[in-house]
């Protein structure tokens, strides 16, 4: 239909389903020749009229739906781009998506629309993720997260990295170039000091960014202790369901048991185990072998000890939350971080905000880069500075060219097409 080599391109932008409405969006230079066919001629002005959608073949309606088109320039892809608003019948979406197709629409495949906005400058790489982290989010957490990517704050963030890097580097060569002769020596100095400051701004965002990673993927705290302590009733109370079976008999939990706990704005699996202790009974053992493992997986263990547990607790680390149980007992660990009772309740609410808050630093929340991807580049370019450090300037110059590049790549300025497929190919469809 048009001379251009840009493929039109169409996909259904709702969850797929039943539902109020679909929207159907598409994109690319035949958009608005393709919606005269289906719904009559109209402005791409981005107001929405309602229209009879009509098969281009029989001329059979097929839906009355609201559409709206977005000029090139003013759209999401950069390109002219129309929406359908159909009624949300399965049926109604696959016949209008039948019918774009026969008119020389292409299926996208996902993260089609984000990477033609990337293609066309309207969204950097870390802003294009935003987009499908938003699209994803489950969690106030995850949501903010997502905002600070799709905002810009976390492109400005590189940016200003980037700047001082810039300057490191003109120190750099202006010592390269002028040498001692003409200028004394140390003219590298300031630019070994910005060398210096960026390690610890990336030093900074890398810890900030491990915290972020379990605002993104959910964080898992294991719930040890010697046996009968009260880690199961624990479990129970901090999510107000039974989920653990508790008695009195020591030895009670076998196996690892989960329940997400719904407390916080990120995913949270607290992971209830087996008394820690030396037995006989080979199930036992296998519960102890295994509360062990997920003791060393999680992301933080709490450790519950109880004034009657006469099991040492020699098990116990530094790190660990050392929480003390049964209060309403009366006598308490005296050199617990908490003091609570599963039966009373008392202590629980402190808990888990000391749980929330030793999981997720409060930075990390109002934003952090946290995937593999970001993670590995602010690897890459810390690397690169902690050689500039110790370099000659002129060697430091060529780290910090490695370090920019590292930065660009975050930002998707380097044009590496490994990098961009294989972000992209993990969004939505529609997006
Ligand atoms: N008084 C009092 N009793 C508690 C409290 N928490 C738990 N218990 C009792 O302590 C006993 C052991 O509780 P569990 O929750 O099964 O203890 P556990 O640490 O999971 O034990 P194992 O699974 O055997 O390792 C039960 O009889 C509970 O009712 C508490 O805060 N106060
Ligand atoms: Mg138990």
């Amino acid at each position: 239909m048009s001379a251009s080599d840009i493929d039109t391109i169409f996909a259904l932008a709702t969850a797929p389903g039943r539902g109020a409405i679909a929207i159907i969006r598409v994109s690319g230079p035949d958009c608005a020749a393709i919606a005269e066919r289906l719904a009559g001629g109209f402005a791409f002005d981005r107001r929405m009229r309602l229209r009879a959608l009509r098969d281009p073949a029989t001329g059979e309606t097929l839906d009355s739906a609201l559409v709206v088109g977005f000029p090139e320039g003013a759209s999401f892809t950069g390109e002219a781009m129309t929406e359908l608003h159909l009624h949300g019948g399965r049926a109604v979406a696959a016949a209008v998506m039948r019918a774009l197709a026969a008119l020389g629409a292409q299926p996208a495949a996902p993260g089609a629309f984000s990477r033609r906005a990337f293609d066309n400058g309207r969204l950097d790489l870390l802003e294009a993720e935003g987009v499908a982290q938003l699209a994803a989010a489950e969690t106030e957490a995850q949501r903010r997260l997502a905002l600070w990517s799709l905002g810009g704050a976390a492109s400005a963030t590189v940016a200003a990295w980037r700047e001082t890097l810039v300057e490191a580097l003109v120190w750099f060569e202006a010592d390269s170039d002028f040498g001692e002769e003409e200028l004394g020596g140390g003219v590298a100095a300031p630019g070994y000091a910005r060398v210096r400051e960026l390690v610890a701004l990336l030093d900074a965002a890398r810890a900030k960014g491990d915290a972020a990673a379990r605002i993104r993927e959910g964080a898992r705290v294991a719930i040890i202790g010697p046996p009968n302590v009260g880690k199961s009733s624990l479990i129970n109370a901090l999510v107000k369901r039974d989920i653990a079976i508790t008695s009195p008999i020591a030895g009670t939990t076998r196996d690892a048991l989960e329940a997400r706990c719904e407390a916080f704005g990120f995913d949270l699996t607290l992971v209830d185990t087996a008394g820690l202790r030396v037995t006989d009974d080979p199930i036992e053992a296998v519960g102890v072998a295994r509360a062990q493992a997920a003791a060393e997986t999680a992301d933080l263990r709490v450790f519950v000890s109880s004034p009657e547990a006469t099991a040492d607790l020699t098990t116990r680390r530094s790190s660990d939350l050392h929480v003390a149980n049964k209060a309403d007992l009366g006598c308490i660990g005296e050199d617990a971080d908490f003091t609570v009772s599963a039966v009373t309740g008392e202590g629980l609410d402190a808990l888990l905000d000391a749980i929330g808050a030793r999981i997720v630093d409060a930075g990390a929340a109002q934003g952090a880069f946290s995937t593999a991807r970001h993670l590995a580049a602010l690897d890459g370019a810390r690397a690169a500075l902690a050689r500039a450090a110790q370099a000659p300037p002129e060697i430091a110059a060529e780290e910090c060219r490695l370090a920019a590049q590292a930065l660009d790549s975050l930002i998707g300025r380097v044009d590496v097409e490994h990098i961009l497929d294989g972000v992209f190919s993990t969004f939505c469809l529609g997006k």
